[in-house]
């Protein structure tokens, strides 16, 4: 395997330590080509495997043809549901003992276009390619359920878990003097990662090595362990460089199965790598959603009553729930309060995470609810939000750990100019461009898991960190290297941090923006036993230079160690450890309850299920943000730009503003592609997704993009981490559809509740 040497070049004075700006570490490997991705692995004897899809959504496989594929040049098997060696049925994320029933990967009923039916391995790539094409499918089609908006897709399950209630809502709603009721829907989106979904699978006997990008390495090592009914250990999931994920590399799903099965069946290392229209059926995108959003308040503006419906689609054989009154339920204080959800049935791959899933169509609801309401009694947008402010959680009735979401309103509309805009929709113009300043509040729970990691101190004193979970351009690698430099007492430079290996210590799933909280307390715990060791070392090893010193603590700052008086010996950590005659210090730090057996672990590590509540003890954590956005509408076409945008968000203590500031910019721009651009396009006949590529599934580019300038209002909070830092790889995407929404009604008097705002539906 490689190792992933990875060392910054640019660190300058005070970046090195938790809360510098350190650049990326891995920076330099990702731009330069240097990282080596999963699928780019050379191994001897590699063959190439290439998917085969369904071309209905409904129905069954009558027969496929394999003749022609089988005779074609270099093929050497053709998988269909016949010939796939079976394999077990896999827990689900939660761990639930799955169905004693066997799984296959290849389909012969149908329930979506573009699922899995047969797959193709040759000696080369393009030999796959040219026999996949000769693999000849036909089907018995029945009537699909396209999307949401399909008639026979009904009122769908009632998901009673997802109901929350207080008071009387509906009753409140009804005397309320001002009434506001509006429906919001968003469309199915799409992760898009630059790097599409695929893995190397390499059997050697009963041992299975996966190269494949991944959010979560025991998560998957344990689902293909379950898959092949090998033990948990005899899987390596590989991963040290992931081009984006954005919530779709979490899981083993099935195009890795029909790999790994190739790979055995024929005993060769197996490629395959899905192509640009295969990634958006080979996982979900985020659900499209429907809500209802229904607003009872008094003439000043003060919330007496909100009630909320919902429904997301999700799979006919799965079910994704995308929870849709999370943000709903908390942003702002309301004796009264209903939400309830559904979940549709319909002909496509099941949906899935995608960043901020659940709070991000949640925010488009309610925020663009509460800017109805505002217009509805006269009272300026920011102003309304201040009135309804929730001084404590007003779900779980718990204090905000922290909530410097008032903080959030003010710095950004002091550095936004709120304080000029004119209040009447289509009042700021600029020649024919309409000028349109909406406002919106985000928030994202912080979830809270454990973690584990080895830190050693090596002879020649540099600081080497491992841990099997990932960097998939978040800033792992660097804030794990700040993180363990600090703590040591070393610089940052000196610190290797090892990532993306199932070999090395156990990570949970990186997702819902958790992975910072939990590795910078598990690298924290370890670091700090190493330096234990090696300063107990120092004090009580007669061969030590500070034997004499009968100190009880010394001081290992820059590599070197000295006494706290800066009196006495001072040396060099590789200097002591020489001295001493050790050639390394080596600690495992992790952040589990102290009585935890080998069975809570695993089931922590591969499972979501041993996450904290948000809501535990004594308080209600979060993220919280404030987007102020201003767009340009082109009167005549009705074209809508942004161009300016400033958010004030919370995260927390920052352990890397720089990075942290990157994270919230990427998600505001997913959240601009997401209000202006991004909607998965269903044709009627066959239920495809038409728009599976990136010209058609336009995401921004940087022509779309203006000035982003945010800043954190954010003050530590030691209720959500070890370390006072909350989640911000989700929280700026959240509550940015519904400040652009809002601006483009301030500019133009059209209120757009569809997204996305395309211009048919402003002119
Ligand atoms: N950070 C910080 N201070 C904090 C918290 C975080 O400086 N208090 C910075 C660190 O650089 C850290 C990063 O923000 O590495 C993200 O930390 P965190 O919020 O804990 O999120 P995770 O590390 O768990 O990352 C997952 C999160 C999710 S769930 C999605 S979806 C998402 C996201 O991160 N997908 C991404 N950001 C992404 N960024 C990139 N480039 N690519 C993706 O696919
Ligand atoms: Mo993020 S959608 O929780 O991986």
């Amino acid at each position: 395997m490689t190792v992933h040497n990875i060392r910054h070049g640019d660190a300058s004075d005070g970046a090195e330590a938790v809360g510098g700006r350190l650049s990326r570490v891995d920076g330099p490997a990702k731009i330069t080509g240097a990282a080596k991705y999963a699928v780019e692995q050379q191994l001897e004897g590699l063959a190439y495997a290439v998917l085969v899809e369904s071309t209905i959504a409904s129905g069954k496989v009558r027969a496929i043809d394999t003749n022609a594929a089988e005779a074609a040049p270099g093929v050497l098997q053709v998988l269909t549901p016949d010939t796939i060696i079976s394999l077990r049925t896999a827990a689900d994320w939660f761990g639930t003992p799955p169905p004693d029933k066997p799984y296959c990967p290849l389909a012969r009923d149908i329930s979506f276009s573009g699922q899995h039916v047969a797959a193709v391995v040759a000696e080369t790539f393009e030999q796959a390619v040219a026999a996949a094409a000769l693999v000849k499918v036909s089907y018995d089609e029945t009537p699909s359920i396209v999307d949401l908006s399909d008639a026979k897709a009904g009122d769908g399950i009632p998901i009673d878990a997802m109901t929350k209630e207080w008071g009387d809502a509906q009753g409140a709603f009804a005397s309320a003097p001002v009434r506001i009721c509006a429906a919001y829907n968003t469309p199915r989106e799409y992760q898009a990662p630059m790097e599409p979904h695929g893995l190397i699978a390499r059997w050697e006997g009963d041992q299975l090595t996966v190269w494949e990008p991944s959010q979560w390495l025991d998560g998957m090592a344990r689902t293909y362990a379950e898959w092949f009914g090998v033990p948990f250990e005899n899987v390596r999931l590989v991963s040290p460089y992931i081009g984006g994920g954005f919530g779709s590399k979490a899981l083993a799903l099935s195009h890795g199965a029909v790999a790994a099965c190739a790979a055995k069946m024929l005993g060769r290392p197996v490629r395959l790598v899905m192509t640009r229209p295969q990634t958006f059926t080979g996982y979900g995108g985020r659900a499209a959603t429907r809500q209802t959003v229904t607003i009872g308040a008094d003439r000043q503006g003060k919330i007496q009553s909100i009630v909320h419906r919902g429904v997301n689609e999700t799979s006919m054989d799965g079910m994704w729930v995308e929870p849709l009154g999370s943000v709903t339920s908390i942003m702002y204080a309301t004796p009264n309060f209903s939400s309830r959800q559904n979940v549709v049935r319909v002909n496509s791959v099941m949906p899935g995470a995608m960043r901020a899933p659940g709070e991000n169509p949640s925010a488009f609801g309610i925020e663009s609810a509460i800017d109805e309401l505002a217009y509805e009694v006269g009272i300026d947008p920011l102003e309304i939000r201040l009135r309804n402010y929730a001084e404590q959680d007003p779900h779980a009735k718990k204090a905000w750990s922290t909530r410097q979401l008032r903080e959030a309103f003010a710095t950004g509309a002091e550095r936004f100019g709120w304080a000029r805009r004119t209040s009447e929709p289509r009042s700021m113009r600029d020649g024919n461009q309409l000028i349109g300043w909406g406002v919106a509040a985000g928030t994202y729970p912080v979830r809270r898991a454990y973690g584990e990691a080895i830190v050693r101190i090596l002879a020649d004193g540099s600081v080497e960190v491992e841990s099997s979970s990932i960097d998939m351009g978040q800033g792992t690698y660097t804030i794990l290297a700040q993180t363990a430099a600090e703590t040591v007492g070393v610089r940052a430079d000196d610190v290797v941090v090892k990532l993306g290996d199932s070999r090395f210590p156990r990570a949970g799933v990186t997702g819902g923006s958790r992975l910072a909280g939990v590795m910078t307390g598990a690298v924290y715990k370890a670091a700090t036993s190493a330096l234990d060791q090696l300063v107990g070392l120092a004090i009580s090893d007669p061969r030590s230079p500070f034997h004499a010193l009968q100190a009880n603590t010394l001081v290992v700052a820059n590599g070197r160690i000295g006494s706290p008086r800066g009196d006495g010996p001072d040396v060099s950590i590789a200097e002591l450890l020489k001295s001493v005659g050790r050639d390394h210090i080596e600690a495992t730090g992790d952040t589990m309850p102290a009585n935890s057996t080998p069975e809570d672990r695993y089931k922590n590590y591969t499972t979501i299920a041993m996450a904290l509540p948000h809501t535990e003890g004594d308080y209600s954590r979060h993220s919280w943000c404030a987007h102020f956005i201003e767009v340009r509408v082109d009167e005549d076409f009705g074209t809508v730009r942004v161009s300016r945008v400033v958010s004030a968000l919370d995260s927390g203590r920052l352990y890397n503003p720089k990075l942290a500031e990157s994270q919230w910019k990427g998600g505001i721009i997913m959240g601009i592609g997401q209000a202006l651009l991004e909607e998965g396009i269903v044709d009627r006949r066959h239920g495809r997704i038409v728009n599976n590529n990136l010209a058609d599934y336009l995401v921004p580019t940087n022509a779309d993009i203006p000035d982003i300038e945010v800043i954190s209002v954010g003050i530590p909070d030691l209720h959500s981490s070890v370390l006072g830092g909350k989640g911000v790889g989700e929280l700026a995407i959240v509550g940015v559809a519904p400040a652009i929404a809002n601006a483009v009604f301030h500019a133009t008097g059209k209120r757009v509740r569809d997204l996305p705002i395309t211009l048919e539906k402003l002119i």
